[in-house]
């Protein structure tokens, strides 16, 4: 694997291997599933279909340093799905910006890591988000403000893709083009479910209602990429196409699954947030632990 936007001194860590990315992954959904068990609230389902991106990206695509959140040049990331937080906090916390042990206080009051990401409590977050629609522009602000100052970091941005109904983001797309931030990346997490499922309209069934997301991305004048978002090898080589600049900003199009490396979890709705008892969690983490990264092991097979 070619190391990325490591800075003469060597402020991203050494590269993981493909299999130690996958490693990563399962821990941040190992933390994802025991903290909201933990605090008895909070998102599993948006947390779990990022978890193998956000792996890719604080272990080998962003230059940044955890121990100086606050770095200029470093690479901004945008969690635009803000309710996806405690896959973001489980992130920082492996990647050294926060104890592992603080995530043991998500969601409760006056914990540095609230239900949303707060930029003025959290190190490591770049900005405050929640309220959906709204991460793509103050990322294009960033990408302008890179521009004008000559920095060479990039701003990268992931968008849920319910979130892609909000008016706000297809602003913020066209402005992006319209400026060749081509240091500006959008990963959209197409796990095609939102909240609740999508209303049924009749014979039309239930579908993502924002139809053909590449085809709008590339007619707003991106380009477009696309990857299966739990594939490491994939997300490795397509984030790295992302990476050399063509002269646009990219998108890339991650097909994933929702609640993705919980059975009882993936594809259903219901599991988008959710308190987990005990049974379920522990349910759900022998899942993750009987997982090697590559596939999950024949049922009944021994480890
Ligand atoms: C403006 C706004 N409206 C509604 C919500 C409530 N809400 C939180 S998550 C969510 C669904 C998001 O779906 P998607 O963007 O597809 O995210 P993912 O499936 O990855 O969790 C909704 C409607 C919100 N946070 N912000």
């Amino acid at each position: 694997m070619r190391p990325a936007g490591r800075d003469a001194e060597g402020r991203v860590p050494a590269t993981p291997s493909i299999e130690e990315l996958r490693t990563i992954a399962r821990e941040i959904r190992r933390l994802v599933l025991t903290s909201v068990h933990h605090a008895g609230a909070g998102h599993l389902g948006g947390p779990l279909s990022a978890a193998d991106m956000l792996a890719a990206l604080y272990f080998h695509f962003l230059r940044l340093d955890p121990a100086r959140p606050d770095w200029p040049d470093r690479d901004h990331f945008i969690l635009s799905k803000g309710h996806s937080a405690i896959g973001l906090y489980a992130t920082l916390a492996l990647r050294g910006y926060v104890p592992v042990d603080e995530l043991r206080t998500f969601d409760a009051i006056g914990s540095r890591l609230q239900g949303h990401p707060d930029m003025t409590a959290t190190p490591g977050v770049d900005m405050s988000t929640g309220s959906l629609g709204q991460g793509l522009s103050p990322g294009v602000g960033m990408a302008i403000g890179a521009k004008l100052k000559g920095a060479s970091f990039r701003t990268w941005v992931m968008l849920g893709d319910g979130e892609m109904q909000e008016g706000q983001v297809w602003e913020a797309l066209e402005v992006a083009a319209r400026y060749r931030l081509d240091n500006l990346i959008a990963v959209i997490d197409h796990n095609r479910l939102p909240q609740y499922t999508w209303p049924d309209f009749g014979q039309r069934g239930r579908e993502f209602p924002v139809q053909n997301l590449a085809g709008k991305c590339a007619a707003f004048g991106w380009r477009v990429l696309a990857c299966d978002g739990h594939d490491m090898d994939a997300i490795v080589r397509t984030f790295d196409g992302a990476t050399r600049p063509d002269g646009r900003p990219t998108a890339v199009i991650a097909h994933t699954v929702k609640g993705k490396g919980v059975s009882f979890m993936e594809g259903a709705f219901a599991w988008h947030a959710k308190p987990l008892d005990d049974e379920a969690l522990t349910r759900a983490l022998e899942e993750i632990d009987a997982q090697t990264g590559l596939s999950a092991p024949p049922a009944g097979a021994s480890r």
